[in-house]
């Protein structure tokens, strides 16, 4: 705001106009109580508040409220050049992903010892926007990695209260399930990912799809299928899927795992079993996700995998990248126009209007102390060339 105050014996008055208040940030921060992006599917659009103006006697404008979104844990957030800015992993971890515009300073702030009565104020920084994409990664204490067919699905459901879709045909899943498990007061969740095949960390089936859910995994429950129309037997199909994940990422064949044998009210799977677990000297359980037999075993050493995972590795890692704000200028020249582009220089030129001389001059003086001149004339602008700095463009001159 422009404003003055008429006071008996200063013609030009005192300068009151009070500042613009400053937009609201767009924040984005991890809550529990968010189970899915769906949210943001349905309803892209948002918008933090806008800062109000500066008005007469001093008075600055009211700060624009911040807008903060909230977002299930695991949510990944990239800006529109798809570069990752920040992994949200731990509840209450935040992000500010846009901030709000400074307000322009009203004369009373502008006021100086060359100004003594300005009759120009600043314009407000224009509010930014943007698009950015969320991509909500499984946080699964525990998942199950089997072939297609394996009797995952109806695993989950018959240990939580989970109702994912259960046929008899392969690559039924093909999104992840969570459920919650709770046996004997231990409670952990764990997820149900599509089927996984031979080749899959080369991306054949679901391949990459199941191995990015299975990533963020603590535990991992590999489910092996005894059924005569399962072509692999129980010690290849165990070696294929660790196989596919070593490949895919050596730290996830590292993680803490159970084998498990599904099935086992359709045949005798007790040899075989028996075979396996000496081999790999590891317990294997035998289980029919159908009945609920020797579910609870199994249930069990899945929570203490989870259990020697948390004290492995405590925290997961998520990271908030910190942008720096674009401060200064940069030059460069394009069809013969020197650019400049920074808030700084912006900022020097975002007067409410440049045509009044008092607020030509001001900008002039900013842009030199800033640096702007100097930079050109070292640049090798002449005298008379082109330049622009956001909307506005102007002649360079040699300074005095
Ligand atoms: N007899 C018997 N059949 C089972 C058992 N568990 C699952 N099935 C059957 O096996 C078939 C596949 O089960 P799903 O739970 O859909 O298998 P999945 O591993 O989730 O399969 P995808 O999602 O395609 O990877 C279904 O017809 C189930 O009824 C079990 O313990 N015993
Ligand atoms: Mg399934």
């Amino acid at each position: 705001m422009v404003s003055f105050q008429r006071l008996r014996g200063k013609p030009k008055g005192k300068a009151v106009g009070g500042s613009g208040g400053r937009g609201g940030d767009v924040i984005l921060r991890a809550d529990p109580s968010m189970a899915t992006l769906l949210t943001y599917k349905r309803n892209p659009h948002h918008k933090a508040g806008a800062g109000s103006h500066g008005q007469g006697d001093l008075r600055s404008g009211r700060q624009g409220d911040d807008l903060t979104l909230l977002v299930p844990l695991g949510t990944i957030v990239r800006d529109a050049d798809g570069v990752v800015i920040a992994d949200l992993v731990e509840p209450e971890q935040v992000v500010t992903v846009l901030d709000g515009g400074r307000g322009g300073r009203g004369n009373a702030a502008l006021v100086s010892r060359m100004h003594r009565a300005p009759n120009f104020c600043e314009q407000g920084e224009f509010g930014k926007a943007a698009w950015f994409e969320f991509e909500l990664k499984l946080l699964a204490d525990a998942a199950l990695v089997g072939f297609p067919n394996a009797g995952k699905s109806t695993l989950i459901s018959r240990v939580s209260a989970a109702r994912p879709k259960i046929a008899d045909y392969p690559f039924t899943t093909l999104e992840p399930n969570l459920g919650v498990v709770s046996v004997a007061g231990r409670e952990f969740v764990f997820a149900d990912i599509p089927g996984l095949i031979e080749g899959a960390a080369d991306g054949k089936g679901l391949g990459h799809e199941f191995l990015r859910h299975v990533e963020r995994a603590r535990a991992l429950v590999i489910l092996l299928d005894p059924s005569p129309l399962q072509a692999e037997s129980l010690s290849r199909q165990h070696d294929v899927l660790v196989d596919e994940l070593a490949r895919h990422s050596p730290e996830l064949a590292q993680r803490p795992r159970v084998v498990a044998v599904n099935k086992a009210d359709l045949l005798d799977v007790e040899p075989e079993v028996a075979a396996l677990a000496s081999r790999l000297d590891e317990p294997v359980y035998a289980v029919s996700a159908a009945t609920g037999a020797g579910m609870e075993p199994l249930l069990h050493a899945v929570a203490d995998a989870v259990d020697l995972a948390v004290r492995r590795a405590p925290q997961r890692e998520g990271f908030v990248l910190h942008r720096p704000i674009q401060a200064g200028f940069q030059i460069h020249r394009e069809d013969g126009i020197w650019i400049i582009e920074g808030r700084a220089a912006e900022r020097a030129v975002g007067l409410d209007d440049l045509t009044k001389p008092d607020a030509a001059d001001y900008a002039a003086d900013r842009l030199a102390r800033i640096g702007v001149d100097d930079a050109l004339r070292e640049a090798g602008a002449r005298p008379g060339d082109e330049v622009r700095i956001g909307d506005l463009v102007f002649e360079f001159q040699e300074g005095p």
